[in-house]
């Protein structure tokens, strides 16, 4: 793990951890669950702690940024029957590895933040689902779990109050749309892990059919710091609608690549000088800023980016989960595309014709632009199938499918059409 200390602001979630003080006598020395404690025996009510959370605004860390106290506040007040809080750790996208990171270091962060949830929400069961292929890290959070329980901060009449809550991890299947928020429901009900058409959205019809509140684990963990500091105070250290501290995945043509939390508007120029810099100093060719569904953003407009979402979305991508994956001049655009289109070909749950078809037709045609044998009329071909694709299908796969393809062509359409023109590279490392 690399933890960061941004110059000006210290990480909440990451602070201060090496992989041996995870455990819950070291959480509790760092102050955890104080904040579930002055819930639940200062008298501090629901409303007032979904009230909390709207003004820290916090968003959705998994990739689509929804304000999170809006979210809880979708959930039923009054109902009668069994609601459900669930922890979407099944992180699959590539360029993302900070959730894994945060049950690895921090595992009590995620248990006190879903109990807060829950007893703002009225849920008194929930689950923890985690990505199939970090089975170390699942039993390692099973065993966080133990500790909480046998300490009392989860289970029946949490610190003697009146607040039950029931936490569950959930070994998931490997799948990457198992992550995606209905197929993970599918999954957890036992069934094949494939989308659900939204609306009804989880919080009115989720798991088992009954209202569900799904956030992500970054999302929940930084639950407990909110509460803390109070909503204002964590909003403040990002930008407006951008609230709080963020943890940035940083991979690819970088010294040190890792998890970074930093404050939400940090200059990207700023995160990259903490990831070490270019690696070997060479020049910035690329940024895909928000895992491999994010539209990639050439280099020089990334440098006059800052880390929040709204920037993000002006430079015509997304913050999405922050995973931040860095191409130096050395890297072919059409080879990259070539690996994005394989992954979402390959992930397709196969349930709607554009996208299964679809991502088919795209792996085939970059592969074959790639090969040599592209013709001059691929390059239109290619947006025409995401035309075709893109808010044609039950999930968001489909577009998170045909975005890089559109925006690699849009920003390096020079390089495609030398390939097809030339039949080999222009990156002199490629030739
Ligand atoms: C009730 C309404 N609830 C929206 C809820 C909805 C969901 C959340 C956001 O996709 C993105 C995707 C990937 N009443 C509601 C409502 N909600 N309206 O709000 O919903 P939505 O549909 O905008 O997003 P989504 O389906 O959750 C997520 C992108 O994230 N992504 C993926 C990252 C993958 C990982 C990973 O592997 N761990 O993070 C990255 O950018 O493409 O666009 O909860 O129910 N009226
Ligand atoms: Fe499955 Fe793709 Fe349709 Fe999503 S868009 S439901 S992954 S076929």
């Amino acid at each position: 793990m690399t933890s960061l200390h941004n110059r000006h602001i210290k990480p909440l979630i990451l602070a201060d951890l090496n992989g041996s003080n995870w455990h819950l006598a070291d959480y509790v020395k760092r102050g955890g669950y104080e904040s579930l404690r002055r819930i639940l025996t200062e008298g501090i009510t629901p409303d007032q702690v979904i009230a909390e959370v709207k003004a820290s605004s916090l968003r959705g860390r998994g990739g689509a940024g929804f304000p999170t106290g809006l979210k809880w506040s979708f959930m039923p007040k009054n109902y009668e029957g069994q609601k459900y809080l669930v922890c979407n750790t099944d992180e699959g996208e590539p360029g993302t590895f900070k959730d894994r990171d945060i049950i690895r270091y921090n595992p009590h962060s995620l248990i006190e933040g879903m109990a807060i949830g829950a007893y703002a929400m009225g849920i008194s069961v929930g689950y923890n689902y985690i990505h199939g292929e970090i089975f170390a890290d699942y039993l390692l959070f099973e065993e966080a779990l133990e500790e909480a329980r046998a300490a009392g901060f989860l289970g029946d009449k949490i610190m003697g109050s009146a607040f039950n809550f029931q936490l569950h991890a959930f070994h998931g299947y490997g799948a990457y749309i198992c992550g995606e928020e209905t197929a993970l429901l599918e999954s957890l009900e036992g069934k094949k892990g494939q989308p659900r058409f939204k609306p009804p959205f989880p919080a009115s019809f989720g798991l088992y059919g009954k209202p569900t509140t799904i956030n992500n684990t970054e999302t929940f963990a930084a639950v407990p710091f909110i509460m803390k500091m109070g909503g204002e105070a964590y909003a403040a250290l990002g930008k407006p609608n951008n609230g709080g501290t963020k943890i940035f995945s940083i991979s690819g043509d970088v010294e040190k690549p890792g998890n970074y939390e930093i404050p939400l508007g940090t200059p990207f120029s700023e995160l990259l000088e903490l990831a070490g810099g270019m690696r070997g100093g060479k020049k910035i060719k690329a940024v895909i800023p928000g895992g491999s569904s994010a539209p990639v953003v050439r280099g020089d407009v990334m440098m006059d980016c800052t880390m929040d979402y709204d920037s993000i979305a002006k430079a015509g991508s997304m913050l999405g989960s922050g995973a931040v994956i860095v191409m130096d001049e050395t890297r072919c655009m059409v080879k990259s595309l070539l690996r994005l289109s394989y992954f979402y070909f390959e992930e397709s749950c196969g349930q709607c014709t554009p996208c299964r078809e679809g991502t088919g037709w795209m792996y085939r045609m970059v592969q074959r632009i790639e090969n040599g044998q592209g013709r001059p009329e691929d390059l239109d071909l290619l947006n025409n199938i995401c035309d075709n694709i893109q808010g044609r299908t039950i999930c968001a796969l489909g577009d998170a499918a045909a975005m890089p393809v559109r925006a690699m062509i849009q920003n390096f359409r020079d390089e495609f059409v030398y390939h097809i023109e030339h039949k080999h590279c222009l990156v002199p490392a490629y030739v």
